[in-house]
């Protein structure tokens, strides 16, 4: 890994313009290349972010394995929250390449430096928010990381194409729920539409503040790492809720949702972005509660991770000592 810090004027300029060439050809930057030190900033801002997302991820649904309807609702529930844990590790690896570790990582989560995404500070009280997060936040997830796929650092781009695979039976299952629940009981449908109610508004804040107020967006953006705006991935989500909600048969909360044949767009109301601004600031409804479980995870997997650092250093060591022998 070179850091602009290690080369001389001349070579520091030879190597941004092949950045920068590489970037124009909509080419891969790679570990082992030169890279602007903001480039690599502000990848490793937004993928331990979505790293830390995935992992405080896991706590609102992991709330429900133990009360899901059935077993077969159980299998499917631990199966998608494993699935985010390795989400999580493909994305700590990632932002791992570009020089910071999972140590650093971990303790700006645990101390409450780093951000991670608004919509895991919301609670699930009923079985239906299980169908509300498959079906909206990683509707939303999807929308927001097929683009990702493409971003112009390779390590996370190629995270991403499993990660969306993943996204998409998530999405699906979450679905799947909402549907039974609306074929069944009346009870079961106002529990299905309560849901939606809650999860609707919080799940278009996760693409983020209006473009106008997105400060990162426009140099995300010419680095081809972000490859839509928020307001554009944010409209798509809408695009695409609005046929599944009516096979559904849920309503979505928004009296002044409607396509615009003018626009092209989604006309809707406005966001309350001082909702999404105290969620942010830490005063969500379970802002306190995901730290404070993640921290007590941390403190009680230390002896996991010692026992693995030592399992490691005595196979490198019997590693080292057969190939003494061998030679
Ligand atoms: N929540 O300039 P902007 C999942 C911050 S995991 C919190 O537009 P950017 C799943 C933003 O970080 C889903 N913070 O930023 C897991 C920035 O603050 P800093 C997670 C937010 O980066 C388990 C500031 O606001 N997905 O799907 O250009 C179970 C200004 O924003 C949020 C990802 O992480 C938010 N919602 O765009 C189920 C995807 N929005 O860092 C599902 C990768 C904005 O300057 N990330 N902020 O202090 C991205 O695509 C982009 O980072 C964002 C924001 C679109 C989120």
């Amino acid at each position: 890994m070179t850091s602009p810090a290690d080369l001389s004027v001349v070579e520091n300029e030879a190597a941004q313009a092949l950045f920068d060439d590489l970037i124009a050809k909509d080419s891969r930057i790679e570990p082992r290349d030169w890279m602007p030190d903001a480039y690599r900033k502000t990848l490793i801002r937004q993928i331990s972010q979505h790293a830390h997302s995935e992992i405080i991820g896991m706590q609102p649904e992991s709330n429900w394995i133990t009360r899901a309807p059935s077993l077969k609702r159980k299998a499917i529930l631990m199966a998608k929250v494993q699935d985010e844990a390795g989400h999580g590790l493909y994305l700590y690896s990632a932002a791992q390449t570009l020089g910071i570790t999972r140590e650093e990582m971990m303790d700006q989560l645990i101390t409450g430096r780093a951000r991670y995404s608004s919509i895991f500070n919301y609670t699930t009280p009923t079985w239906a928010d299980m169908g509300a997060i498959g079906w909206l936040v990683d509707g939303a997830a999807i929308c927001n990381q097929v683009p990702l796929c493409r971003a112009s650092y390779g390590p996370y781009g190629r995270a991403m194409v499993r990660i969306c695979k993943e996204e998409s039976f998530h999405q699906r299952q979450g679905f799947e729920i909402l549907l039974e629940l609306m074929q069944g009981t009346e009870a079961q449908r106002e529990m299905a539409q309560d849901a939606v109610n809650r999860w609707y508004w919080p799940s278009l804040m996760m693409f983020g503040p209006p473009d106008d107020q997105s400060p990162n967006s426009a140099q995300s953006m010419a680095w081809n790492i972000k490859r839509f705006s928020n307001d554009d991935l944010r409209q798509r989500f809408v695009g695409m809720l609005v046929p599944q909600a009516e096979v559904l048969g849920v309503t979505l909360p928004d009296p002044n949702l409607r396509f615009n044949d003018e626009t092209g767009q989604y006309d809707m109301s406005e966001i309350d972005w001082t909702e999404f601004n105290e969620v942010l600031a830490g005063r969500g409804p379970a802002n306190a509660e995901r730290l404070r479980r993640r921290r007590d995870a941390h403190e009680e997997g230390a002896w996991v991770r010692e026992a693995a650092a030592e399992y490691a250093r005595k196979q490198a060591e019997r590693a080292l000592a057969a190939s003494g022998a061998v030679a």
